[in-house]
């Protein structure tokens, strides 16, 4: 199976955890994008759904998801989303789509996170990928500074701009040996908007497509 069929697998899988005429908390990815196109093919009507990025709240509202604000809601049932690197105990990389900062405030008011992945993105330890982690531009070089003390190689996303008008630094040559620590680390510095660890609220639940089928990792 293709890379694209894989996602394609594990996308249809998590329709399983979706309540019709809910309010679905979405994410920000080619997976999610997968996810979106096989609820528009199942026919579930949602209610609608708060999206994690302007590139998916595109999509749901071509196949007529209503879009909610997030403010509207005080808590969602289910958000699905993907995620860059994910380890044994689920914690996550993500970000890669530069959609972390919403992806994570809207996991956080989510009861259960359903990721949803391929098997090239399970690691025994975080940081092969590049950690992204977004700040103000006015905080660049200085986030950048406090990242190369910590042992990255820190590249500032060229000509990319989140949906939140800041600007993304993607560090390399991270062991994540402690997420939650390293999370909590970087949040607390000022200009960080967000880090694309997700181990202070990582996911419920992991799908897991591969060519001999699904895996759901709990
Ligand atoms: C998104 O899922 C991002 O956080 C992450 O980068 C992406 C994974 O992208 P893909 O599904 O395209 O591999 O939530």
């Amino acid at each position: 199976m293709d890379a694209h069929s894989l996602k394609q697998q594990v996308a249809k899988a998590a329709l399983q955890y979706v309540t019709p005429n809910t309010i679905l908390g979405v994410g920000t990815g080619s997976t999610v994008d997968c996810f979106i196109d096989a609820l528009a093919e199942a026919g579930i009507a949602l209610k609608g759904a708060v999206s994690s990025s302007v590139r998916s709240e595109k999509k749901l509202r071509d196949i007529g998801v209503p879009i909610v604000d997030m403010n509207d809601v005080t808590e969602l049932s289910v958000y699905v989303d993907g995620a860059d690197e994910i380890d044994p105990a689920y914690h996550l990389v993500k970000g890669g789509g530069g959609a972390l900062t919403r992806e994570k405030i809207v996991a956080d008011i989510s009861r259960q996170f359903v990721c949803i992945a391929d098997a090239s993105k399970l690691v025994d330890v975080l940081g092969r990928f590049p950690l992204p982690v977004e700040v103000l531009p006015m905080s660049q070089q200085a986030i950048a500074r406090k990242l190369t003390a910590l042992g990255g190689q820190v590249k500032l996303r060229e000509g990319f701009t989140t949906d939140n008008g800041n600007v993304i630094l993607d560090v390399s040559g991270l062991r994540i040996t402690d997420p939650v620590a390293l999370e909590q680390t970087i949040n607390h510095w000022p200009g960080v908007v967000t880090n694309g660890l997700f181990a202070l609220r990582k996911a419920d639940v992991v799908l897991i497509g591969s060519p001999e089928g699904v895996r759901t990792l709990r």
